[in-house]
């Protein structure tokens, strides 16, 4: 019999922000949910892709003055420059004071030893116990075109322009203090027959269009994750694509959902998907942020397109049932047939077929 690890979490879905909206409004409202928050036990709140400023690359930018104003700077030398920046410090503040982990996106401006700079669109994890930042992530899956299609009619969807690809991979990491009794490093004895399932628990983090791809969360899944965050901006809508407003918008919603509770289902993993909502610079984004159980079965949905706290108290011994039966790796996968998965790219049509009676 497995024992409970109960934690109470929360997707704080932001409405949307627009070009002009200052850091400190929206830093604002961040706090008005980490207030919310701590009324309700919270013990971990998630926050969306980008959430500090709006979805800049909707937007041709293209002086490095202003670009720069999108990103939050770190470096090789400070690498944990987030938590000492004037911008977002207050919110690490807010959060080891209330005791609540945070995880949210920014656009970070990475300079290396040698003074190279490298933009991302980033997420990060901070344990409030610990008062630190355990973990980042760094988008792998840009959508989007490197270059501004520039025609009537069309929404530019530019983070190819405006970032590179992340160059952590998909790392998952323990957070302590989450969950009561969990098994340490150094209670391990012989006569234990299994770790797995006991220790602090397992996270992983992915970005908006990264939730589009199985083998993202599978590389969680084969490192034992039982809850991954994401953070996304859907847009609800764009011209140049088939459909009416209403029937784009019911579609995106449904992919989202498809793919949040696939990618948990099949993994056996709870997942926290939190977006960024209503219209946007003119561009619309969906909103349904949501909780996910490992049967795959949403748990919790926001109702609106404004900032609204999305709360749902989770066992994560449940994860146990599907990673111990239907998706128990070790003993179901069978690599032998998965070679393709990482030799090939791009698609390779299988040879055409004979013409009948040649
Ligand atoms: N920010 C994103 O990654 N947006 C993509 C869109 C462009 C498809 C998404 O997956 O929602």
């Amino acid at each position: 019999m497995t024992s409970p690890r109960l934690i109470t979490v929360a997707a704080a879905q932001l409405g949307a922000i627009q070009l002009n909206t200052l850091r400190t409004e929206v830093i604002d409202r961040m706090l008005n949910l980490l207030g919310q928050a701590k009324d309700l036990d919270v013990r971990l709140v998630v926050f969306p892709e980008l959430a500090l400023t709006t979805f800049f690359p909707r937007h041709i930018i293209q002086d490095p003055a202003e670009i720069a104003k999108y990103f939050e700077e770190s470096s090789d030398e400070n690498p944990n420059a987030l938590l000492t920046n004037e911008n977002t410090r207050v919110l690490f503040e807010r959060a080891k004071s209330l005791g609540i982990d945070i995880s949210f996106g920014y656009g970070e401006r990475w300079s290396d030893k040698y003074g190279k700079q490298s933009h991302y669109n980033t997420m990060t994890y901070y344990s409030a116990k610990g008062g630190s930042i355990l973990a980042k992530y760094r988008k792998v899956h840009l959508p989007g075109t490197k270059e501004p299609v520039r025609k009537p009619n069309v929404a530019e969807q530019l983070e190819k322009m405006f970032f590179e690809n992340g160059d952590l991979g998909f790392q998952a990491f323990r957070v302590p203090h989450l969950v009561d009794g969990a098994l340490k490093a150094n209670d391990i004895d012989s006569t234990r027959p299994s770790t797995d399932g006991k220790g602090d628990p397992i996270l992983g983090m992915l970005l908006c269009n990264d939730r589009r791809w199985p083998e993202a969360w599978r590389c969680y899944g084969l490192q034992g994750a039982e809850l991954v965050l994401q953070g996304y901006n859907t847009r609800g809508y764009a011209p140049q694509n088939p459909g009416t407003p209403k029937a784009q918008e019911e579609l995106a919603i449904f992919h989202h959902r498809l793919s949040c509770q696939a990618g948990s289902y099949q993994n056996a993993c709870f997942s926290i998907n939190c977006g960024k909502a209503g219209y946007e610079d003119g561009g619309l984004l969906i909103a349904s942020s949501i909780i996910v159980a490992p049967s795959g079965k949403i748990i919790a949905e926001s109702k609106t397109s404004d900032d609204e706290l999305v709360v749902a108290s989770i066992d994560l011994a449940e994860c146990r049932f599907n990673k111990e039966g239907v998706f128990n790796f070790g003993k179901h996968r069978v690599v032998e047939h998965y070679g393709r998965l990482i030799e090939q790219v791009g698609v390779q049509e299988i040879p055409l077929l004979e013409r009948d009676g040649q």
